[in-house]
């Protein structure tokens, strides 16, 4: 037996495993030999016992030899077949989103004039996204900004607006506040070309002693100039918003010399590109801010219809598909 084991020589991974299920297995040879003691004279036991136990030492031993000599050059082969000369896979590489793109032309912009970006979730509370921004319930301004409830509670939604995030700055920072709130946000309606329940916006905040109507007005104008170029003017129209008394619309007036501003303007060469006004004192108060002693004004953006502007876009449903075909043009822009 000994000497078979000897001769025996897998030459392969392989040819090992069938020797060590012969030898070493369950149902080995070397067993069966073991087996045989009972046949021997009582006299012989012992000699019989170890050299059967020499010839499974043999074994084993042989077989740990061999295995790592089998794997060790079943290694060395495999890296051998290696082409280390052979030029590498190519990374490809990947581009910024259009939104991401704009949204951060926009925050530059404001970090120059000493905006810092702050942000939070974008499940909220009704509190934060809604009561605190003067918007109790039954308040018909929720009507149009129905959105998305969790399931099994009216008290935790998507975000309509990222007011909720400046919200929880100010209920823990006293004031100068001085932020911009970039950010996804979600409302429930029907998607279209147009319209999208889910889209990013910019919101803006700067509460101290004495803001007033024209640090908003000469601050959007600095933004409007930076944006769209030296020579943009901007327009302020009267509105409603629950957060902000007195609010206003801004345009932008980028004319109607080229077909696309006409189309885009409608012929009237004014662009209408965010909301703004003085925040209510109610905000203030709601988020521990004393309203007596303090002003805020306060803006919001969209900044889809902004992109599909810059990038001449024809569907806003695209910026949500993720198709490589349609990213992969936006590769040269940062
Ligand atoms: C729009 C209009 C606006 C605000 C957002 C705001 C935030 C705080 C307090 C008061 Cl914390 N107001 N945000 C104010 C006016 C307009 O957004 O059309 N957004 C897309």
């Amino acid at each position: 037996m000994k000497a078979a084991i000897e001769a025996d020589q897998p030459g392969d991974l392989q040819a090992l495993e069938q020797f060590r299920i012969k030898y070493l297995g369950s149902k080995n040879v070397i067993k069966a030999l073991f087996g045989e003691i009972r046949n021997i004279p009582n006299e012989q036991k012992k000699e019989y016992g170890q050299r059967v136990n020499a010839v499974k030492e043999a074994a084993e031993a042989k077989y740990n030899s061999l295995k790592q000599q089998l794997e060790t050059a079943a290694e060395e082969a495999a890296v051998k077949d290696i082409d280390l000369t052979a030029p590498g896979e190519p990374i490809e590489l990947g581009s910024r989103h259009p939104i991401a793109v704009t949204m951060n032309r926009i925050i530059r912009i404001f970090e120059r004039i000493g905006f810092v970006v702050a942000d939070d979730r974008e499940i909220e509370d009704d509190w934060h996204n809604f009561t605190a921004m003067n918007t109790p319930e039954d308040h018909p301004a929720r009507d149009m900004q129905d959105t998305f409830y969790l399931q099994n509670s009216m008290e935790m939604l998507l975000r309509t607006h990222t007011s909720s995030v400046q919200a929880r700055v100010m209920k823990h920072t006293q004031p100068p506040i001085r932020i911009i709130a970039p950010g996804r946000v979600y409302r429930n309606e029907t998607v279209s070309a147009r319209s999208h329940c889910q889209f990013h916006q910019v919101e803006g905040l700067y509460v101290d002693e004495n803001v007033s109507f024209a640090d908003l007005k000469q601050t959007l104008l600095y933004f409007a100039r930076e944006m769209f170029g030296p020579d943009a003017q901007i327009r302020l129209r009267p509105s409603y918003f629950p957060f902000t008394e007195p609010s206003a619309e801004m345009d932008v007036y980028l004319g109607t010399e080229t077909e696309k501003d006409y189309r885009l303007t409608k012929g009237t060469g004014w662009l209408e590109i965010l909301g703004c006004g003085m925040v209510d004192p109610a905000v203030l108060d709601n988020c521990g801010i004393d309203s007596t002693k303090y002003t805020g004004f306060a803006f919001g953006m969209g900044i889809e219809r902004q992109a599909l502007r810059l990038y001449d876009i024809g569907d806003i449903r695209l910026f949500f598909e993720n198709d490589v075909r349609f990213l992969k043009q936006f590769a040269s822009t940062f």
